[in-house]
């Protein structure tokens, strides 16, 4: 049996094994995005589903401005429910992952957080670009590029895997991506906490564009807290509403405007036994103009740990012991 057969078959579900013949039958070997700072050359999408990409969105986004500086674009869906389904099982199985840790100061005491959930990220602000044999240089120059915000944790470029949702959504959003973060929630005890994103690195009004792949889980935004009236602002102006979203798979959210600055997000922990206790990816792509938000970026979605990467046997993330 062919490599590419066995790849294809263990996240192709039986009803897609018709389409899927006709691939097989092709001679075509598997391609894999290759960089000296990926941990393993990352596998290229199947046809089926790369050509499934091809015609998204699926539906057009409604726009939500019904809060004060709130602005969505929500796909509802944006990847239909069996594409989604492959993609999601296909990034599973073929993105490296992490389990970020990493110290803060939480008033004046050192505190050891680790990320509750796994993570990964691929791409290179707007200051540098990737040539074709994945070196870095100057976007308007052209001239290597040595930084060192790009010593720790060298940058990667987006995969092919990934790119190609990435093109789709800069044509249905009329905006540029140059950022990809992956999340894994890998049950409803993962999670991200209440925040936004609105560092400098970002620009003003950042546009983000959130996709969710498996398990339907809630995100929720609430405007960000006032600071106390002053004797100029009496402190009236209208804040707005928690709101709560329940993402199911192939939905994506696209925060815009003054979202961020405004806005916190979140996807909360969830409890009890659920049968969508499955899994969840979510990507987002994002533009970051300086260079500070490489490294930013990679500090917290790549780190210094292991990488790892799902085991199909016993259906988890393990430590990966090699490509
Ligand atoms: O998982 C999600 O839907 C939200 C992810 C998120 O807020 C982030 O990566 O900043």
């Amino acid at each position: 049996m062919s490599q590419k057969r066995t790849l294809h078959a263990f996240f192709t579900p039986a009803a897609k094994k018709t389409r899927l013949k006709e691939e097989e039958a092709s001679d075509e070997p598997e391609k894999h995005s290759k960089h000296r700072h990926y941990p393993y050359p990352i596998l290229d999408l199947p046809v089926s589903i790369s050509q499934g990409i091809s015609s998204l969105p699926a539906r057009q986004g409604k726009e939500i401005k019904n809060q004060p500086n709130l602005d969505l674009l929500y796909f509802e869906p944006y990847i239909p429910r069996d594409l989604a389904r492959d993609l999601f099982a296909f990034l599973r199985s073929e993105l490296p992952f992490y389990r970020v840790e990493y110290k803060i100061n939480r008033g004046g005491i050192q505190t050891d957080v680790r990320t509750p959930r796994y993570t990964t990220v691929f791409g290179i602000d707007e200051t540098s670009r990737f040539t074709e044999d994945g070196s870095i240089v100057d976007s308007k120059s052209g001239a290597l590029v040595r930084d060192r915000r790009y010593d720790r944790y060298p940058p990667r470029p987006i995969p092919g895997c990934l790119d190609k949702l990435r093109r789709s959504t800069e044509a249905a959003t009329g905006c540029t991506f140059n950022f990809c973060l992956v999340n894994y929630y890998a049950s409803g005890a993962d999670s991200i906490s209440f925040h936004s994103d609105d560092e400098r690195f970002l620009g003003p009004e950042p546009a983000i564009a959130s996709f969710s792949l498996g398990a339907r889980r809630d995100f929720v935004l609430k405007p960000k807290p006032k600071p106390p009236p002053t004797g100029h602002d009496p402190g009236t102006s209208p804040v707005g509403e928690t709101l709560k979203f329940p993402l199911a798979s192939g939905h994506m959210i696209l925060m815009r405007g003054l979202t961020q600055s405004n806005w916190l997000h979140s996807v909360p922990k969830r409890g009890g036994k659920n049968p969508e206790d499955g899994g969840r990816i979510n990507i987002t792509f994002r533009k970051a103009i300086s260079k500070d938000g490489t490294e930013n970026y990679y500090n917290y979605n790549v780190g210094t740990g292991p990488v790892y990467r799902w085991d199909r046997a016993s259906q988890q993330m393990r430590v990966s012991s090699g490509p």
